[in-house]
């Protein structure tokens, strides 16, 4: 699978590479609000639910089937790290929102997580290449603290907005607000903005 370097994708938010008040770090630490939920391949199922025509139920092996591709991106905690150069393979969201049909008055999303961690974000804001429902990391499967055997990538936006172990995401009419976003946390999360709270 040839991988696809989206790392320029900063140069539409800012001048640098590295965010403001961001430091490198070539570790990649975890960072969980409960710790690792225990998933069961034979009953885990994925939904896309809420404001489509179709809404969608796959199984593990379903989701593995779709079309996934490779992208080098970076990663950019709210606490203050960044790791770059992550290879993540993983299903667009844009694919799953096209199986979907998305109404016209869905404007934001939901996402949810076996921890019963929840994520919003604008709609425009989850359509863009680079959002992937990854199960890939680095050529092997995603480590489950890294949110294996699913999570979510967000380059363009601090990685709250990236729902580790996510099982479903719902298309909604209006905002609301995901766990971090409850507690003061930013909606829209621009790291080049220092969108770190709201
Ligand atoms: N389901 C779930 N997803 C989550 C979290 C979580 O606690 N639960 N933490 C978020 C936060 S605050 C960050 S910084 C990243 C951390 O991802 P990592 O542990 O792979 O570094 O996952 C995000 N996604
Ligand atoms: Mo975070």
């Amino acid at each position: 699978m040839t991988t696809n370097d989206v790392t320029d994708i900063y140069e539409e938010f800012g001048a640098e590479r590295l965010p403001p008040g961001q430091h490198r770090t070539d570790d990649f630490p975890v960072l969980s609000k409960s710790g690792r939920p225990d998933w069961d391949p034979d009953t885990w199922d994925f939904t896309v639910t809420g404001a489509v025509e179709d809404p969608l139920t796959f199984s593990w092996p379903e989701f593995r089937d779709l079309r996934a591709e490779t992208q080098r991106q970076d990663f950019h905690c709210v606490t203050g790290w960044s790791k770059f150069d992550c290879e993540f393979t993983g299903v667009p969201f844009a694919e799953l929102a096209e199986r979907a049909g998305v109404h016209d008055d869905a404007c934001h999303v939901m996402f949810v997580a076996l921890d019963d961690y929840t994520t919003d974000l604008p709609l425009e804001a989850c359509m863009r290449d680079e959002v992937l429902f990854a199960w890939g990391y680095d050529g092997e499967d995603l480590p489950p603290d890294h949110g294996g055997p699913l999570r979510v990538v967000t380059p363009h936006k601090y990685a709250y907005k990236g729902a580790k172990w996510v099982c479903g995401v719902e298309f909604l009419t209006e905002p609301e607000r995901g766990f971090w976003e409850r507690r003061g946390y930013s909606v829209s999360a621009n790291p080049w903005a220092e969108e770190r709270y709201s």
